[in-house]
């Protein structure tokens, strides 16, 4: 191999995504989310045609579902043909979202466009200068449901040509994600593939170094638990067959996650004030090209402000001036939420051994944590609703360790109410 190759892999690219969860919860940030997995898609061929990469490819749920508009498909197209301008090998496999009896359609793809097939690994070799520098081997999702492990059928037999594999798979079971064509990283290492260029999991991740064996995750996050950046990866392998890779981020909103501990704030303006300068930090910190940031707080420590905080509004008008200071601007911040997990200054150990009802009420509360009888009887009373058909289909029954949360924060409220502090 004389020549050095470079490309860009990404997956879970999810066009049109519905974004429901927001739709019901937070229309007007649903209006900004509308198009950014477009948008990012965009970005990566932009990247592609600046780089000047010699081919590109994605690892399967190019679109959400089979209910996809006519301008995702477009858009795609489109999109396609500007690398097929630029001669740059567009080679997809589909997932689980987008199997392929789904993409049979009116729209027309540029000839650069390789969709793989379904019943068997399907190969493209990658010519340069007449010479074929890397031959990519992947096979498709004909059905949703793929219980098979696809990486099995996967054998690379070329002795000077580097071999890739492309991939939408659940490595190593994992739970958080639907197991689809699960395998394991040693039946991908047996394949003999120089790289594994994977879909499915939504978060980056380089699984195995050699062979590189990576997620590109999803290119834009579609909710608060898709936080962090979101991008593809571009990879270049050295005429001596050196293997380099850098992750690039593309998405237009930022997802995050934080938390602050409040141990030292002592009133709610300071907090919205501490809260306000973390926006203006956060807004600072993206990039030209992002529209903006989602943020969730998590606000933690025993706090001066426990009684305020839990017994008034005052968190959901902090974050109402928040919005309205924050979420006009270009770029915006948006703050999704200001979850509590605060705890009183004053620790049960100070109370416990008194012999008065906030004594009682904490003795008898700790003899609930360790007593299986009466977690048992407090989780029926409280799964009761849960008799109703209706609540069942949407709502899941309390388990033990929610129900010690739940008594962990009463203990909490009770001694915050009990004791008179203030
Ligand atoms: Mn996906």
């Amino acid at each position: 191999m004389t020549a050095k190759i470079k490309f860009i892999h990404c997956a879970d690219l999810h066009l049109d995504s519905p974004f429901q969860g927001l739709t019901t919860k937070e229309p007007s940030l649903a209006d900004r989310f509308k198009h950014s997995t477009n948008e990012a898609f965009v970005k990566i061929i932009d990247l592609c045609l600046a780089e000047k990469v010699d081919f590109l490819t994605i690892g399967g749920d190019t679109f959400d579902g089979a209910d996809r508009s006519l301008s995702a498909q477009i858009l795609l197209r489109d999109q396609l043909e500007r690398l097929q301008k630029a001669n740059i090998p567009v080679i997809i496999v589909t997932g689980n979202h987008d199997p392929l009896s789904d993409w049979l359609t009116e729209i027309k793809f540029p000839k650069n466009v390789h969709l793989l097939r379904s019943d068997k690994v399907d190969k493209v070799p990658i010519e340069k200068d007449g010479k074929t520098i890397t031959t990519i081997f992947g096979i498709s999702y004909k059905i949703s449901n793929v219980t098979e492990n696809l990486s099995l059928k996967f054998q690379a037999r070329e002795m000077d040509a580097v071999s890739i594999g492309l991939l939408h798979a659940n490595v190593g079971s994992r739970k958080e994600h639907a197991v689809y064509a699960p395998c394991t990283i040693n039946d991908l290492k047996s394949g003999n593939m120089d790289i594994w260029l994977l879909g499915h999991i939504h978060t980056p991740e380089v699984i195995c170094e050699k062979p590189l064996i990576l997620y590109p995750g999803n290119i834009q996050g579609r909710h608060v638990n898709e936080d962090g950046p979101r991008g593809c990866y571009i990879i270049t392998i050295d005429p001596d067959r050196k293997i380099s890779y850098e992750f690039k981020p593309v998405q237009t909103i930022l997802w995050k996650q934080e938390e602050i501990n409040i141990r030292n704030i002592t009133s709610v303006i300071e907090l919205a004030d501490l809260l306000s300068d973390k926006c203006e930090e956060e807004l600072s910190n993206l990039s030209d090209n992002e529209k903006g940031i989602v943020i969730r707080w998590k606000l933690t420590g025993p706090s001066p402000l426990y009684h305020e905080l839990t017994m008034t509004d005052r968190i959901e008008e902090t974050k109402e001036i928040l919005v309205g200071r924050f979420f006009n601007q270009t770029p915006f911040a948006f703050p999704e939420s200001i979850r509590l997990s605060i705890k009183p200054e004053r620790k049960k150990e100070d109370y416990l051994d008194q012999e008065n009802f906030i004594g009682d009420f904490l003795r008898l509360a700790g003899k609930t944590e360790n007593d299986d009888q009466m977690k048992n009887e407090l989780l029926q009373m409280l799964n009761q609703p849960f008799s109703n058909r209706t609540i069942k289909k949407y709502l899941e029954e309390l388990n033990e360790k929610e129900l010690l949360t739940i008594l962990e924060d009463s203990v909490n409220m009770g001694m915050d109410l009990l004791s008179g502090d203030k």
